[in-house]
């Protein structure tokens, strides 16, 4: 990266900053602020009337690509719930559309790839990420960074591993089996298509840190389908190079997965500021696994269809044990889901931002 590049990240994180007293940029440094910060995964979504209102009509991707519908549906959530980080409207597989992969995100389904990734010849087909295929996003971050002021975005991309099961298996799948059956079996092609797709992840994430963003997640949600040692040695190679790589631009990064207890030391070592745990993992033994590093997590997210003071009572549990963290952002252990009261979203970030320790 060039030194004008090293000094504009420097200065976006630099105390004169806005958000540099951010208590959710504080505790991704590893620093304790007032209280603890609080966003969600997912909060830019389907839960909110005011999302399926502006969304009429509007498919997905469209709305992607759209700079003013990135901007409102960003905002929405932390509108609403005042939440301590806003989390960038758009989708993991937008960078491979962007790119010319034809696919498309369909209603009910998720996305949906036309001619799925065999061959060598099939992932040499796919073209790099230049800032150039994506204006709409450097406009819409922009946009966002002006009216959020002391809040700040987060960008994101998707790893790896769980950009590949898409790309490999044409679709959601549950099972990961021809994603599994490429990496066991055809591993030259493999190696070729998640250094690929670890090229377009790492420039999306650039992209949106030199349009503003100040920390960033690398979301690999299906990891979890993984055994340690096949994560180590087929997986993380390229999830630490997509790390590394955004570790130049000096902002926090933050490494999540789902169903990834066996996986936290390693997705730590790939080279996280913060690593993301599910619900599954109590987050004490998370804490013991992913070595001196932030942590984010991890409520269950079905929690908030519990009565008020039980999902308080869960989430003070969690604030707790984030207390021996180097540094705690509270979220649910994964997205949050679509038919999640936004009143009870709204209690529970009251009840995290308001919760002081006992003694
Ligand atoms: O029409 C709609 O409203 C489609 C629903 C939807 C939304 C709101 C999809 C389809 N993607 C998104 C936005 C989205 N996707 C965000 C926005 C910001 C926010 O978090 O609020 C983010 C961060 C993502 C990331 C994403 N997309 C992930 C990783 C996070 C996770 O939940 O594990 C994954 C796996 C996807 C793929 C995807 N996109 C959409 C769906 C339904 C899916 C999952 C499909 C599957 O089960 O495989």
């Amino acid at each position: 990266m060039s030194s004008t590049a090293r000094q504009t990240q420097a200065d976006s994180v630099a105390p004169t900053s806005p958000t540099s007293r951010s208590p959710f940029l504080r505790a991704a440094r590893g620093e304790t602020p007032d209280h603890t910060p609080v966003w969600f995964m997912r909060q830019a979504g389907r839960s909110l009337p005011e999302y399926r209102a502006a969304r009429q009509g509007v498919g997905m991707l469209e709305s992607c690509m759209t700079p003013e519908l990135i901007v409102e549906l960003t905002l929405q959530p932390v509108r609403r719930y005042a939440v301590d980080a806003a989390i960038f409207f758009s989708d993991i597989v937008l960078p491979l559309k962007a790119v010319g992969v034809d696919l498309d995100i369909k209603p009910g389904v998720g996305p949906v790839v036309a001619s799925p990734v065999r061959t060598l010849a099939d992932v040499e087909a796919i073209p790099d990420l230049e800032a150039s295929h994506v204006p709409f996003v450097i406009e819409a971050v922009r946009g966002l960074v002006d009216e959020l002021g002391e809040t700040p975005l987060i960008g994101f991309a998707g790893a790896p591993f769980t950009v590949a099961s898409y790309l490999v298996e044409g679709g959601p799948s549950k099972d990961h089996a021809r994603t599994k059956a490429m990496m066991f079996g055809a591993p030259d092609v493999w190696a070729a298509l998640l250094a690929k797709i670890a090229g377009i992840a790492a420039a999306f994430l650039e992209i949106q840190v030199r349009a503003g963003a100040s920390a960033v997640q690398l979301f690999d949600s299906w990891a979890g389908a993984l055994t340690p040692s096949d994560y180590r040695d087929f997986v993380m190679p390229h999830s630490a190079s997509v790390l590394r790589q955004v570790g130049e631009l000096g902002v926090p990064r933050i490494h999540f997965g789902v169903g990834t207890g066996n996986l936290l030391p390693l997705m730590g070592e790939a080279g996280a500021d913060v690593v993301g745990v599910d619900w599954r993992t109590p987050l004490d033994r998370a804490l013991d696994l992913v070595g001196p590093r932030a942590v984010q997590g991890n409520l269950d997210p079905t929690l908030v269809f519990a009565p008020t003071e039980v999902m308080t009572a869960r989430a003070a549990e969690v604030i707790e044990a984030g207390r021996a963290a180097r540094g705690h952002i509270f979220n649910l252990g994964h997205g949050v889901i679509p038919s999640t009261d936004p009143d009870q979203l709204k209690r529970l970030t009251e009840f995290v931002q308001g919760y002081r320790p006992a003694g």
